[in-house]
Protein backbone atom coordinates (compact mmCIF):
# COMPACT_ATOMS: atom_id res chain seq x y z
CA UNK A 1 0.00 0.00 0.00
CA UNK A 2 0.92 3.49 -0.48
CA UNK A 3 0.82 7.06 1.80
CA UNK A 4 1.45 10.57 0.34
CA UNK A 5 1.78 13.78 2.61
CA UNK A 6 4.59 15.90 4.12
CA UNK A 7 7.03 14.13 6.22
CA UNK A 8 8.95 17.06 8.80
CA UNK A 9 11.53 17.35 11.26
CA UNK A 10 10.36 16.98 14.88
CA UNK A 11 12.09 19.38 17.68
CA UNK A 12 10.73 17.98 20.66
CA UNK A 13 12.00 20.50 24.00
CA UNK A 14 14.22 18.63 26.48
CA UNK A 15 12.17 20.19 29.16
CA UNK A 16 8.93 21.55 29.60
CA UNK A 17 7.78 25.19 29.35
CA UNK A 18 7.49 27.69 27.39
CA UNK A 19 10.16 27.46 24.17
CA UNK A 20 11.74 30.82 25.32
CA UNK A 21 13.05 28.86 28.27
CA UNK A 22 13.78 25.92 26.65
CA UNK A 23 17.63 25.22 26.34
CA UNK A 24 17.72 22.21 23.81
CA UNK A 25 15.76 20.01 21.55
CA UNK A 26 16.01 16.36 20.45
CA UNK A 27 15.75 16.81 16.60
CA UNK A 28 13.42 13.98 15.20
CA UNK A 29 11.19 13.09 12.40
CA UNK A 30 7.38 12.48 11.82
CA UNK A 31 4.38 13.85 9.72
CA UNK A 32 1.48 11.74 10.08
CA UNK A 33 1.75 9.64 6.84
CA UNK A 34 5.31 8.86 7.23
CA UNK A 35 4.54 7.72 10.71
CA UNK A 36 1.43 5.46 8.81
CA UNK A 37 4.29 4.38 6.56
CA UNK A 38 6.92 3.48 8.91
CA UNK A 39 3.87 2.31 11.48
CA UNK A 40 3.16 -0.81 8.92
CA UNK A 41 6.45 -1.04 7.79
CA UNK A 42 7.08 -2.32 11.72
CA UNK A 43 4.08 -4.48 11.38
CA UNK A 44 5.63 -6.21 8.07
CA UNK A 45 3.60 -4.44 5.24
CA UNK A 46 5.34 -3.42 1.80
CA UNK A 47 4.48 0.44 2.11
CA UNK A 48 5.79 3.18 0.23
CA UNK A 49 5.46 6.97 1.20
CA UNK A 50 5.26 10.02 -1.60
CA UNK A 51 6.10 13.44 -1.10
CA UNK A 52 7.90 16.27 -1.49
CA UNK A 53 11.49 17.20 0.25
CA UNK A 54 13.54 20.19 0.40
CA UNK A 55 16.72 18.97 -1.31
CA UNK A 56 18.83 19.63 2.18
CA UNK A 57 20.33 18.01 4.93
CA UNK A 58 16.50 17.45 6.95
CA UNK A 59 15.49 15.92 3.40
CA UNK A 60 18.01 13.71 2.91
CA UNK A 61 18.02 12.62 6.77
CA UNK A 62 14.27 12.22 5.91
CA UNK A 63 15.27 9.92 3.21
CA UNK A 64 17.87 7.68 4.83
CA UNK A 65 15.75 7.22 8.37
CA UNK A 66 12.73 5.68 5.72
CA UNK A 67 14.54 3.99 3.89
CA UNK A 68 16.30 2.48 6.70
CA UNK A 69 13.04 1.44 8.17
CA UNK A 70 11.91 -0.57 4.67
CA UNK A 71 9.66 2.19 3.52
CA UNK A 72 9.84 2.71 -0.19
CA UNK A 73 10.58 6.21 -0.99
CA UNK A 74 10.90 6.03 -5.05
CA UNK A 75 8.03 8.06 -5.09
CA UNK A 76 9.76 10.93 -3.02
CA UNK A 77 10.51 14.27 -5.02
CA UNK A 78 13.37 16.63 -3.65
CA UNK A 79 12.54 20.49 -4.23
CA UNK A 80 16.07 22.34 -4.92
CA UNK A 81 14.26 25.76 -4.12
CA UNK A 82 12.13 24.90 -1.16
CA UNK A 83 13.21 24.04 2.26
CA UNK A 84 11.86 20.30 4.44
CA UNK A 85 9.21 21.58 6.87
CA UNK A 86 9.67 21.62 10.44
CA UNK A 87 7.64 21.99 13.83
CA UNK A 88 8.39 22.62 17.26
CA UNK A 89 6.23 21.26 20.30
CA UNK A 90 5.92 22.81 23.71
CA UNK A 91 4.76 21.29 26.65
CA UNK A 92 3.01 24.22 28.62
CA UNK A 93 2.00 23.09 32.76
CA UNK A 94 -0.40 20.56 33.34
CA UNK A 95 1.10 18.80 29.78
CA UNK A 96 -0.97 21.02 27.84
CA UNK A 97 0.68 20.48 24.04
CA UNK A 98 1.34 23.25 21.63
CA UNK A 99 2.69 22.99 17.90
CA UNK A 100 4.46 25.27 16.14
CA UNK A 101 4.86 24.98 11.99
CA UNK A 102 7.77 26.33 9.95
CA UNK A 103 6.17 24.46 7.03
CA UNK A 104 4.55 27.37 5.15
CA UNK A 105 6.22 27.39 2.07
CA UNK A 106 8.00 24.53 2.43
CA UNK A 107 8.91 21.37 -0.77
CA UNK A 108 5.34 19.56 0.45
CA UNK A 109 3.57 22.25 0.53
CA UNK A 110 4.64 22.34 -3.40
CA UNK A 111 3.67 19.64 -3.96
CA UNK A 112 1.25 19.34 -7.46
CA UNK A 113 -0.97 16.36 -8.84
CA UNK A 114 0.67 17.27 -12.26
CA UNK A 115 4.01 15.56 -10.78
CA UNK A 116 2.35 12.57 -9.66
CA UNK A 117 3.90 9.01 -10.70
CA UNK A 118 -0.05 7.36 -10.61
CA UNK A 119 1.12 4.26 -11.60
CA UNK A 120 2.99 3.76 -8.49
CA UNK A 121 0.90 5.58 -6.05
CA UNK A 122 -2.12 3.66 -7.28
CA UNK A 123 -0.08 0.17 -7.32
CA UNK A 124 -1.27 -0.71 -3.60
CA UNK A 125 -4.50 -2.09 -2.30
CA UNK A 126 -5.05 0.78 -0.34
CA UNK A 127 -4.09 4.63 -0.59
CA UNK A 128 -3.84 6.54 2.78
CA UNK A 129 -4.57 10.02 2.62
CA UNK A 130 -4.71 12.75 5.58
CA UNK A 131 -6.52 15.99 6.12
CA UNK A 132 -3.08 17.63 6.17
CA UNK A 133 -2.26 17.60 3.12
CA UNK A 134 -5.34 19.50 1.66
CA UNK A 135 -4.63 22.56 4.16
CA UNK A 136 -0.98 22.69 3.13
CA UNK A 137 -2.03 25.10 -0.13
CA UNK A 138 -4.26 25.26 -2.69
CA UNK A 139 -2.21 23.23 -5.32
CA UNK A 140 -2.00 20.50 -2.69
CA UNK A 141 -5.82 20.32 -2.04
CA UNK A 142 -6.56 20.41 -5.98
CA UNK A 143 -4.02 16.91 -5.82
CA UNK A 144 -6.09 15.54 -2.92
CA UNK A 145 -9.08 15.83 -5.12
CA UNK A 146 -8.01 14.80 -8.23
CA UNK A 147 -5.97 11.94 -6.69
CA UNK A 148 -8.98 10.73 -4.72
CA UNK A 149 -11.05 10.93 -8.27
CA UNK A 150 -8.02 8.73 -9.34
CA UNK A 151 -8.66 6.32 -6.69
CA UNK A 152 -12.34 5.51 -7.36
CA UNK A 153 -11.87 5.46 -10.66
CA UNK A 154 -9.35 2.62 -10.81
CA UNK A 155 -10.83 1.03 -7.43
CA UNK A 156 -7.92 1.52 -4.96
CA UNK A 157 -9.32 1.57 -1.45
CA UNK A 158 -8.72 5.48 0.08
CA UNK A 159 -7.66 5.53 3.72
CA UNK A 160 -8.37 8.95 4.84
CA UNK A 161 -7.42 10.18 8.53
CA UNK A 162 -9.36 13.80 8.72
CA UNK A 163 -6.72 14.79 11.08
CA UNK A 164 -7.58 18.67 11.42
CA UNK A 165 -4.40 20.80 11.98
CA UNK A 166 -6.38 23.91 12.74
CA UNK A 167 -2.59 26.44 12.37
CA UNK A 168 -2.86 25.07 9.09
CA UNK A 169 -6.55 26.52 8.02
CA UNK A 170 -5.80 30.34 8.68
CA UNK A 171 -9.69 31.36 8.98
CA UNK A 172 -10.63 28.58 6.77
CA UNK A 173 -13.25 25.96 7.32
CA UNK A 174 -11.77 22.56 8.00
CA UNK A 175 -15.21 21.33 7.79
CA UNK A 176 -15.54 22.79 4.19
CA UNK A 177 -12.20 21.56 2.92
CA UNK A 178 -12.61 18.16 4.75
CA UNK A 179 -15.93 17.04 4.57
CA UNK A 180 -16.38 16.81 0.74
CA UNK A 181 -12.53 14.80 0.88
CA UNK A 182 -13.55 12.50 3.51
CA UNK A 183 -17.06 11.60 1.88
CA UNK A 184 -14.75 10.15 -1.15
CA UNK A 185 -13.05 7.94 0.72
CA UNK A 186 -13.80 4.64 1.37
CA UNK A 187 -12.10 4.00 5.31
CA UNK A 188 -12.50 7.21 7.47
CA UNK A 189 -10.57 7.95 10.46
CA UNK A 190 -11.66 10.50 12.86
CA UNK A 191 -11.20 11.64 16.89
CA UNK A 192 -13.88 11.98 18.75
CA UNK A 193 -13.45 15.88 18.13
CA UNK A 194 -13.23 15.39 14.41
CA UNK A 195 -16.63 13.14 14.16
CA UNK A 196 -18.05 16.29 16.54
CA UNK A 197 -17.25 18.56 14.04
CA UNK A 198 -17.89 16.67 10.56
CA UNK A 199 -20.84 14.04 11.68
CA UNK A 200 -22.13 16.21 14.10
CA UNK A 201 -21.41 13.74 16.87
CA UNK A 202 -19.06 10.88 18.14
CA UNK A 203 -21.62 8.40 19.11
CA UNK A 204 -22.44 5.45 16.62
CA UNK A 205 -25.97 6.29 16.19
CA UNK A 206 -24.69 10.06 14.58
CA UNK A 207 -21.92 8.30 12.68
CA UNK A 208 -25.08 5.63 11.15
CA UNK A 209 -27.08 8.41 10.37
CA UNK A 210 -24.35 10.29 8.15
CA UNK A 211 -22.37 7.78 6.57
CA UNK A 212 -25.30 7.25 3.38
CA UNK A 213 -24.33 10.06 2.25
CA UNK A 214 -20.22 9.30 1.67
CA UNK A 215 -18.89 6.65 0.31
CA UNK A 216 -17.17 5.58 3.28
CA UNK A 217 -17.78 1.57 3.88
CA UNK A 218 -15.87 1.62 7.27
CA UNK A 219 -15.69 4.95 9.70
CA UNK A 220 -13.41 4.49 12.55
CA UNK A 221 -13.39 6.93 15.57
CA UNK A 222 -10.53 6.69 18.18
CA UNK A 223 -10.04 8.46 21.85
CA UNK A 224 -8.25 7.79 24.35
CA UNK A 225 -11.20 5.43 26.16
CA UNK A 226 -11.47 3.25 22.89
CA UNK A 227 -12.55 3.09 19.60
CA UNK A 228 -15.05 2.21 17.84
CA UNK A 229 -15.84 0.95 13.88
CA UNK A 230 -19.59 1.51 11.70
CA UNK A 231 -19.79 -0.81 9.02
CA UNK A 232 -22.92 -2.35 7.09
CA UNK A 233 -22.68 -5.17 9.40
CA UNK A 234 -23.01 -3.14 12.66
CA UNK A 235 -20.98 -1.28 15.48
CA UNK A 236 -17.86 -2.91 16.51
CA UNK A 237 -16.24 -1.44 19.86
CA UNK A 238 -13.02 -1.40 21.69
CA UNK A 239 -11.75 -0.12 24.78
CA UNK A 240 -7.95 0.98 24.50
CA UNK A 241 -5.38 -0.57 26.77
CA UNK A 242 -3.81 1.05 30.06
CA UNK A 243 -0.29 2.11 29.36
CA UNK A 244 1.65 4.65 30.89
CA UNK A 245 1.36 7.74 28.57
CA UNK A 246 4.19 9.63 27.76
CA UNK A 247 4.15 11.60 24.53
CA UNK A 248 0.44 11.16 22.79
CA UNK A 249 1.69 12.76 19.26
CA UNK A 250 1.48 9.70 16.82
CA UNK A 251 -1.07 7.92 18.78
CA UNK A 252 -3.55 8.29 15.89
CA UNK A 253 -1.25 7.19 13.03
CA UNK A 254 -0.18 4.47 15.30
CA UNK A 255 -3.34 3.24 15.65
CA UNK A 256 -4.64 4.01 11.89
CA UNK A 257 -1.36 1.46 11.24
CA UNK A 258 -2.32 -0.77 12.94
CA UNK A 259 -6.12 -0.43 11.79
CA UNK A 260 -5.01 -1.15 8.30
CA UNK A 261 -2.38 -4.09 9.12
CA UNK A 262 -5.13 -5.82 10.63
CA UNK A 263 -7.01 -4.69 7.17
CA UNK A 264 -4.16 -6.07 4.79
CA UNK A 265 -4.23 -9.22 6.82
CA UNK A 266 -8.42 -10.13 6.24
CA UNK A 267 -8.69 -9.48 9.72
CA UNK A 268 -12.48 -8.32 10.78
CA UNK A 269 -13.24 -4.95 12.38
CA UNK A 270 -13.11 -5.78 15.64
CA UNK A 271 -9.47 -7.51 15.36
CA UNK A 272 -8.21 -4.35 13.41
CA UNK A 273 -9.68 -2.21 16.07
CA UNK A 274 -7.69 -4.31 18.63
CA UNK A 275 -4.24 -3.83 17.20
CA UNK A 276 -4.88 -0.13 15.98
CA UNK A 277 -5.47 0.12 20.37
CA UNK A 278 -1.99 -1.48 21.00
CA UNK A 279 -0.22 -0.14 18.76
CA UNK A 280 -1.76 3.42 20.14
CA UNK A 281 -0.68 1.98 23.28
CA UNK A 282 3.05 1.44 22.03
CA UNK A 283 3.20 4.42 20.50
CA UNK A 284 2.24 6.93 23.52
CA UNK A 285 4.76 4.89 25.48
CA UNK A 286 7.56 6.51 23.76
CA UNK A 287 8.57 10.13 23.49
CA UNK A 288 8.35 11.16 19.80
CA UNK A 289 6.14 10.94 17.25
CA UNK A 290 7.04 7.72 15.30
CA UNK A 291 10.00 6.26 18.03
CA UNK A 292 7.27 4.01 19.62
CA UNK A 293 5.51 2.60 16.80
CA UNK A 294 5.47 -1.63 17.07
CA UNK A 295 6.38 -4.34 15.54
CA UNK A 296 4.13 -7.04 15.35
CA UNK A 297 5.31 -9.09 18.35
CA UNK A 298 5.39 -5.95 21.04
CA UNK A 299 1.74 -5.12 19.24
CA UNK A 300 0.60 -9.04 19.59
CA UNK A 301 2.01 -9.29 23.32
CA UNK A 302 0.01 -6.22 24.35
CA UNK A 303 -3.08 -8.05 23.10
CA UNK A 304 -2.14 -11.19 24.19
CA UNK A 305 -1.03 -9.62 27.92
CA UNK A 306 2.20 -10.63 27.90
CA UNK A 307 4.50 -7.76 27.53
CA UNK A 308 7.31 -7.74 30.06
CA UNK A 309 11.02 -8.60 30.10
CA UNK A 310 13.26 -10.43 27.38
CA UNK A 311 16.23 -12.16 28.23
O1 LIG B 1 -0.02 12.77 13.98
C1 LIG B 1 1.30 13.22 14.27
C2 LIG B 1 1.60 14.34 13.36
O2 LIG B 1 0.73 15.38 13.68
C3 LIG B 1 3.00 14.85 13.47
O3 LIG B 1 3.95 13.85 13.21
C4 LIG B 1 3.27 16.05 12.63
O4 LIG B 1 2.19 15.69 10.57
C5 LIG B 1 2.30 16.36 11.54
C6 LIG B 1 1.44 17.53 11.69
O5 LIG B 1 1.02 18.03 10.65
O6 LIG B 1 1.16 17.97 12.78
Amino acid sequence: MTTLGEALVVMDPVSRGHLRHVGGFEKNLGGAELNVAVGLSRLGHRVGWAGRLGDDEFGKEILTFARGEGVDVSGAAMDTEAPTGLYFKEWRALGQLRVYYYRAGSAASRMRFEDLDLEHLLSGEILHLTGITPALSEGCHDLVERLLSAANERGVAVSFDVNVRWKLFEGRDPRMVLGPLAARADLVFLSDEEAELLFGGSDPASIQEAMPGTRAGTVVVHGAAGAFAVEEGGVFEKASYPVEVVDTVGAGDAFVAGFLSGRLRGWNAEECLDMANACGACAVTVPGDLKGLPTTEEALALMRGRPGVER
